[in-house]
C-alpha cells in the first residue's frame, strides 16, 4: 500500500493554519482519501499540559526548558504518526518542529542547538505557509491572549521562518479570503498527490 502523505501547516499565530488544516482533512476524507489532522502542541498530554500551562501564563519555565518540552511532545507521538503514514493514512499537521525552531531562536537561543532535539523526526513531504504579517494577524480575534502574541516578537519568528524555507514550502497568502486560501491549498495538495504517486510507482 502507498504510502501516507505527510503535509505541514506553518506561519505566525493567528494566520489560519488551523482553520486551513481542518478543512483540507475534512475535504480529502470527503473524496475517500483516508487523512488524520494532528496539532502541536498537542496540550493534552502530559507535556502538553505543562505547555499549555507555560503559553497561557500559569507557570514559568526557561527558554530552554520550554523548547525541549515542545521536542518532546513532537516525539510522543513519532512512533504513532510512522505507523499512520506506513498504513496509508495522509496525515495534516497543524505546526511541527519549524515552529519549535522559528520561536526559540527569535528569543536568541542558539539556531542550531535549536535544531538538535529535533533532529529524527520525520520530515514533511509539503510544507503550506500560511503568511500573515503580525500587524494584521493582530486584528484578529482573540490575539494577545497566549505569550507569544506580541507583535514585535512574531515580526522576528516570520523572519526565522523564511531562513528555513527550501523548494518543498510554498508560501500562501493568508489575507486573502478564506475560501480561496483553501482552494489554493486543495490545488498544492493534489499537486503533493500526483508527485507522491508518481515517486512511489515502480514505473518511472
Ligand atoms: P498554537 O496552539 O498553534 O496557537 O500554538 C501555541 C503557541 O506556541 C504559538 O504561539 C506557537 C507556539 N509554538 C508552537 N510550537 C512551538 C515550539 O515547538 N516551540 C516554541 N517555543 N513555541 C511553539
Ligand atoms: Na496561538
Ligand atoms: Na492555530
Amino acid at each position: 500500500m502507498a504510502r501516507g502523505l505527510f503535509i505541514l501547516f506553518e506561519g505566525c499565530d493567528r494566520s489560519g493554519k488551523t482553520t486551513q488544516s481542518t478543512r483540507l482533512v475534512e475535504a480529502l476524507n470527503s473524496q475517500g482519501i483516508r487523512a488524520k489532522l494532528l496539532k502541536f502542541p498537542d496540550r493534552t498530554t502530559a507535556i502538553g499540559k505543562m505547555i499549555d500551562g507555560y503559553l497561557t501564563q500559569q507557570n514559568k519555565l526557561s527558554d530552554e526548558a520550554v523548547h525541549l518540552l515542545f521536542s518532546a511532545n513532537r516525539w510522543e507521538v513519532m512512533e504513532q504518526m510512522r505507523a499512520d503514514l506506513e498504513s496509508g493514512t495522509t496525515l495534516i499537521v497543524d505546526r511541527y518542529a519549524f515552529s519549535g525552531v522559528a520561536f526559540s531562536a527569535a528569543k536568541k537561543l542558539d539556531f542550531k542547538w535549536c535544531k538538535a532535539p529535533d533532529v529524527g523526526l520525520l520530515a514533511p513531504d509539503r510544507v503550506f505557509f500560511m503568511d500573515i504579517h503580525p500587524d494584521d494577524a493582530a486584528k484578529r480575534e482573540g490575539y494577545g491572549d497566549e505569550i507569544y502574541e506580541k507583535r514585535e516578537f512574531q515580526i522576528e519568528v516570520r523572519v526565522k521562518f523564511f531562513t528555513m524555507m527550501d523548494n518543498s514550502w510554498s508560501i500562501v497568502d493568508a489575507n486573502k479570503d478564506k475560501d480561496e486560501i483553501h482552494r489554493q491549498i486543495m490545488a498544492l495538495t493534489s499537486k503533493a498527490f500526483a508527485k507522491h504517486n508518481e515517486a512511489e510507482s515502480p514505473i518511472k
